[in-house]
């Protein structure tokens, strides 16, 4: 059985949005056309409460900037899908009505998850395996935002749990900062993840 996961298809990652990554808003319809393709559709949801510990206004820090969190390194970023919001809501055109699960994640205030799986302590569990497995899927393709970030942490730590993961990179865009998308890129082919 397989399952097409959309990565964070959100206002704050389309042009115009708090986070925006460019040509975010161009993979929609690509996404969309897919979705019967699959035995369940997916979608994730960054939905983080005012004042996360991932924006550089809870720090007084310049955004794009790092910070050492008890879990690692962390960017800072502009404040972005905060729950509620409409930069949080999913783009107008992706058609949501068509998902099976909706999984939401960032929000816990003190932890950013970028996984679709775990939060960035890379331990936390987010209930998509248990989902996942308990309906017998077990081949994974990842389209949405960001390449470098939500998709690529996602589609690491699908393929550690076990699911043959292809990465649409023709349905994701990256945010591209500070070499990220080469490194990106680099770690899913590590961690055996096909991109095509
Ligand atoms: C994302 C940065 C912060 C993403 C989410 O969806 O890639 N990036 N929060
Ligand atoms: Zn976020």
């Amino acid at each position: 059985m397989k399952a097409l996961i959309v990565i964070d298809v959100q206002n704050d990652f389309c042009p115009g949005g708090a986070l925006a990554v460019p040509d975010g808003d161009q993979i929609v319809h690509g996404i969309n056309a897919m979705m019967s393709d699959f035995d369940a559709v997916v979608l994730t949801q960054d939905w983080h409460p005012a004042g996360h510990s991932s924006f550089a206004s809870s720090h007084d820090a310049a955004p794009m900037t790092t910070i050492e969190m008890p879990y690692g390194t962390q960017v800072l970023w502009p404040d972005h899908c905060i729950q509620g919001s409409s930069g949080g809501a999913f783009h107008v055109d992706l058609e949501s009505d068509r998902a099976d699960l909706i999984v939401r994640k960032g929000f816990n205030p003190a932890i950013d998850s970028y996984s679709a799986f775990f939060e960035n302590d890379k331990t936390t569990p987010t209930g998509l395996e248990g989902y996942l497995k308990t309906r017998g899927i077990d081949d994974l393709t990842m389209v949405g935002l960001a390449t470098d970030f939500c998709v690529n942490y996602s589609a690491v730590d699908a393929a550690n749990l076990g699911f043959n993961v292809t990465v649409r990179t023709d349905l994701c865009r990256a945010i591209d900062f500070a070499g990220s998308l080469d490194q990106a890129i680099e770690g899913m082919k590590q961690a055996g993840v096909k991109l095509v």
